[in-house]
């Protein structure tokens, strides 16, 4: 059985889920809660993945899969026409997918720093860093709401499930924030389409230790 290295508050373990739960594949894969911290490295984690990073997936002949891109793909390849709707074929609609996916993926990475930075004493706080986080932030949600009728006409693929776990990140760890005002139009997607869908509401972050 693969082996999916794993956390239940994660935003790039949650792509990985979701995908698992959209091609029928969660059943195929054991979860391995393992704890990562930026400042804790996690020394267990080396042998499959020498950046200590989640998710790291280990298939069945032991050969490990990073970073969530790659796994992603992997499990849509292996899904065969379930997969063909999280990557589509088409190379100017899997263009769209692959552009959204990087900016879900780069707006995750910049908000985990923004946090790390947020969580600091006010004395170890650099001012800089925290308002060219917050001006990403906003420059991103801007950007995503002018460019909305792009997620609105493509399915659930990889790029709609990249921002959607983007946005509810945002939801979970700066509900201060209040991005829905900044991004009506989104916010509305985001309710609509993201939100509702089973393989999200079952994935929803866990405070369990
Ligand atoms: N590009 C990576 C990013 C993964 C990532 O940043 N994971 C976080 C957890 S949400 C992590 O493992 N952080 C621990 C660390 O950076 O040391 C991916 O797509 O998988």
């Amino acid at each position: 059985m693969m082996k999916l290295h794993w956390s239940p508050r994660s935003p790039f373990v949650r792509k990985v889920m979701i995908v698992l739960h959209e091609t029928g594949q969660a059943e195929a894969v054991e979860l391995v809660r393992t704890p990562v911290a930026m400042a804790e490295p996690n020394l267990s984690l080396i042998p499959d993945n020498p950046l200590i990073k989640l998710p790291t997936l280990v298939l069945d002949d032991g050969y490990s899969l990073f970073d969530s891109r790659v796994i992603c793909e992997y499990l849509a390849t292996r899904a065969a026409e379930r997969g063909l709707a999280l990557f589509p074929a088409d190379p100017q609609q899997r263009l769209r997918v692959l552009r959204q996916q990087a900016l879900g993926d780069g707006f995750m990475d910049a908000l985990l720093l923004y946090r790390q930075e947020r969580n600091k004493t006010e004395e170890r706080q650099t001012p800089a860093w925290l308002s060219a986080f917050a001006l990403k932030t906003e420059a991103t949600l801007n950007f995503l709401q002018a460019n909305v009728s792009a997620l609105d006409q493509g399915g659930f693929d990889m790029g709609a499930i990249t921002i959607g776990c983007a946005l509810s990140y945002l939801d979970y760890r700066f509900a201060d924030l209040d991005w829905r005002q900044r991004a009506p139009d989104l916010a509305r997607w985001h309710a609509d389409v993201f939100v509702c869908r089973p393989s999200v509401v079952c994935t929803e972050p866990d405070e369990t230790p």
